[in-house]
């Protein structure tokens, strides 16, 4: 069955920019797996972080015919080729892959959960998917990217767009 996903790409540590472009190739090249769209790239406030680094994020959709299992396991895969380290939670990364949304699943297992269970909370997930799909549901929630979005303060999560493509 296809379905439409969401992956949310951050990086605060390198070349952030250029970090997330290759995710973003490489996942293209995950087997049964299309990027659709991209969102602009946006610089951003760390979020429940004490670094002081500043991220890129972008978030895409993606056409897949993959489980979400499998699909988590390519994006690992490619986390560890773009040279993420596993070290403290909350360390500077060269990238982070998160699954934000598969299709509406609502997946609850021990190291995938989906919708990601903070995306509702973060501008630097809400803003770029909701210039993706404003009307997109939140299966969990019952509301919408745009209306989700309205609810978080911007104090401590600025947002900013990059440029440069
Ligand atoms: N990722 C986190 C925690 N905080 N803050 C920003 N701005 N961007 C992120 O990608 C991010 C974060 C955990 O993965
Ligand atoms: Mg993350
Ligand atoms: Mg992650």
């Amino acid at each position: 069955m296809i379905k439409t996903a969401y992956i949310s790409i951050g990086s605060n540590l390198g070349d952030k920019l250029g970090n997330c472009t290759k995710a973003a190739d490489l996942i293209d090249r995950i087997p049964c797996c299309k990027v659709m769209a991209k969102s602009d790239f946006y610089r951003t406030e760390p979020v429940e972080m004490e670094s002081s680094e500043w991220f890129v994020n972008v978030v895409i959709s993606l056409s897949v015919q993959l489980s979400a299992h499998d699909l988590l396991k390519s994006l690992l895969q490619i986390e560890t080729a773009l040279g993420r380290e596993r070290g403290k939670i909350c360390a500077p990364r060269t990238i982070d892959l998160d699954i934000l949304i598969f299709g509406q699943d609502i997946i609850d297992e021990r190291g995938l959960t989906v919708p990601h269970p903070l995306m509702h909370l973060r501008r630097f997930v809400l803003i770029p998917i909701a210039q993706l799909d404003p009307d997109l549901n939140h299966p969990v929630i019952g509301e919408t990217m745009a209306e989700l979005l309205e609810k978080v303060p911007e104090n401590g999560q600025a947002v900013i767009p990059l440029r440069e493509r």
